[in-house]
């Protein structure tokens, strides 16, 4: 009965399509098809999430052909082979990439970038099934599953999520779903479960039904990493949108079918300068508390949008003018004000959900803020705060976000914590937790990359706290590989907390489950099933906004 079986890839990600050699001029190192083909595959896979299909650049350097050409072939190849301390992975010395990949890549890159097909109303209709209609499903939950504490785990390589239970560990259902999917989100009522997979497909899981299985999928570009759904009264389950960044658009669909509705592109001016930008990718997305709104983060223009769901057909769109390179964020625990990283600016945007308005821009100090969707913290000394941890260095920003209570703190950097080192991508607690929990999987040590650092919120009074170390992959004891502990997820109970030891492909992974009062070590979640694991969604802690 597993209704997700039936969906065979047929995947036209970009780097599977064969496009034209573009631009290719007099004197430039000479590319067969052939090779053009395996240029665009990697870079589609590796280099575009930073750089941007265009290659206009975002976390990553511009790599259009002014750029590359006035740099040269050797040493694009060198700067492909060796990184650099910005954050250009060592592709070479790393063994990622063979010495004849980076050769193409090298070259590849001093030809024009390829622009992929678009992707309209007729294109997504044709991707899209309903697997189990409306009429067709339960009409009461036929499982014993405590869906409120159920897992929604990424498997992140096998391009699948597993449905874990959150009191036995069990695992519930395995389901095929696109290619490394990004996030899973939660419908307002709790039945259905959201997931894109970076292939910009979308499946629809009904928890209600004896195993959980897709009922519904689409395709809604060609690359994507963003899904949320209507939360507001009077609209919950009704509708769920997809934001993409190829091509740069958000979709607006049913939330019974997915039946997609309306497109918006994003292309348009960048807010400051007004300037065109023809790829500007939709980060990550939230539904309002406050009102029939969802919002919208667009990266290269540095804008959000207030999307006025009420009515689609005469769509009112807010603009609000923030920062470039929105990437991920979360809100505070009013859940009144939302806030997104604008990384590449060292910045976070603060928006207020109730009035739709910009209420602050807060440089948080560090170097590219990352805070997935942050931690809310009651603070000793501020009151209530919000944290981000950086990508560039091992400080953890924590943010006033209580204007009403704690007016002369709020919107600021009311202190700094230092963590293990950069490379941090998640931090996490919960309203009944005493403690800040910060991964950092991609910091190239070993040891940080394996561990979290746990900062106990009454230690926050003291001008440099101390931070205890978890060390999750000697707990996990996985013999080999060098696995990287990412991204902390709670219970609903919020007394355990669960990281991914995220492994190679071919290796053993696992999910380590902490006591959060004790700190000590309380399960570890093997299974064969369990490939290469990354995101986590406790379904009542993503459904609420709880961490
Ligand atoms: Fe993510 C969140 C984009 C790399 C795991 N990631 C997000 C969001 C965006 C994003 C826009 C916010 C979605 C939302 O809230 O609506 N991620 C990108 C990238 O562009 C980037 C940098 C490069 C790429 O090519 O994808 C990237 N992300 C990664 C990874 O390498 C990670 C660790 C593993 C993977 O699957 O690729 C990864 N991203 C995650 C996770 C979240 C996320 C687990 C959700 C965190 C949360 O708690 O909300």
């Amino acid at each position: 009965s597993d209704a997700g079986a039936a969906y065979q890839p047929s995947m036209t990600t970009l780097g599977q399509l064969n496009l034209e050699i573009p631009g290719r001029r007099e004197g430039d190192p000479v590319m067969t098809q052939e090779e053009y083909n395996i240029g665009n595959k990697i870079y589609f896979e590796r280099c575009a999430g930073c750089h941007g299909v265009l290659r206009k650049g975002a976390t990553g350097k511009p790599l259009t052909t002014d750029i590359t050409r006035a740099n040269g072939y050797e040493y694009l190849r060198d700067f492909i082979t060796y990184g650099s301390p910005a954050g250009m992975p060592n592709w070479g010395t790393s063994g990622e990439m063979s010495e004849e990949e980076i050769d193409i890549m090298a070259r590849y890159i001093l030809l024009d970038p390829a622009s992929p097909p678009e992707f309209g109303m007729a294109e997504m209709r044709e991707t899209w099934k309903v697997l189990v209609a409306p009429e067709d499903r339960p009409t009461e939950k036929m499982n014993d599953i405590d869906i409120d504490n159920l897992f929604s785990v990424t498997l992140r390589d096998s391009g699948q999520v597993a449905l874990i239970d959150g009191a036995d560990y069990k695992i519930h259902a395995v389901i095929d779903t696109g290619y490394a999917v990004h996030i899973s989100r939660i419908s307002a009522s709790g039945r259905y479960l959201f997931v894109i997979g970076r292939d910009a497909l979308v499946n629809m899981i009904d928890l209600w039904m004896e195993t959980p299985a897709t009922v519904a999928q689409i395709k809604v570009g060609s690359e994507a990493r963003s899904i949320e759904t209507s939360k507001f009264k009077g609209f919950e389950d009704k509708y769920a949108i997809a934001g993409s960044y190829w091509p740069p658009q958000y979709v607006i669909m049913d939330g019974d079918t997915l039946e997609p509705l309306k497109i918006k592109s994003t292309r348009g001016m960048v807010y400051d300068e007004q300037s065109y930008h023809p790829e500007p990718r939709v980060a990550s997305i939230v539904a309002s508390h406050y009102n029939p709104e969802f919002i919208v983060n667009v990266k290269e223009t540095g804008k959000i949008l207030m999307i006025d769901y009420s009515d689609i057909k005469n769509l009112k769109v807010t603009e609000i003018e923030a920062e470039r390179f929105l990437h991920d964020g979360g809100f505070d625990s009013s859940k009144r004000y939302f806030l997104v990283a604008a990384n590449a600016r060292g910045k976070v945007a603060v928006v207020d959900t109730k009035d739709s308005t910009l209420t602050a821009l807060v440089e948080t100090g560090g170097q590219t803020p990352h805070p997935g969707r942050g931690a809310n913290l009651m603070h000793p000394t501020y009151g209530p705060v919000w944290a981000t941890s950086h990508l560039g260095d091992e400080t953890v920003a924590l943010i006033g976000t209580d204007p009403e209570g704690h007016p002369d703190n709020a919107w600021k950097v009311v202190q700094t914590l230092y963590a293990q080192g950069g490379g941090s991508l998640f931090v996490k607690s919960h309203p009944t937790s005493e403690h800040l929990y910060v991964d950092a999987p991609l910091n190239p040590d070993a040891e940080i990359s394996g561990s979290v650092a746990v900062f106990k919120l009454g230690d926050l009074a003291q001008e440099e706290p101390e931070y205890t170390v978890l060390p999750i992959v000697e707990w996990a004891e996985i013999g080999e590989g060098q696995p990287r502990v990412v991204q902390g997820e709670f219970n609903q109970e919020g007394n355990e907390i669960w990281f991914s030891v995220w492994n190679a492909k071919d290796l053993e992974s696992a999910i380590v489950v902490v006591d959060d009062k004790t700190l000590e070590l309380k399960a570890v979640i093997k299974d064969p099933r369990l490939i290469t694991p990354t995101g986590k969604f406790n379904v009542y802690n993503t459904r609420a906004d709880v961490y």
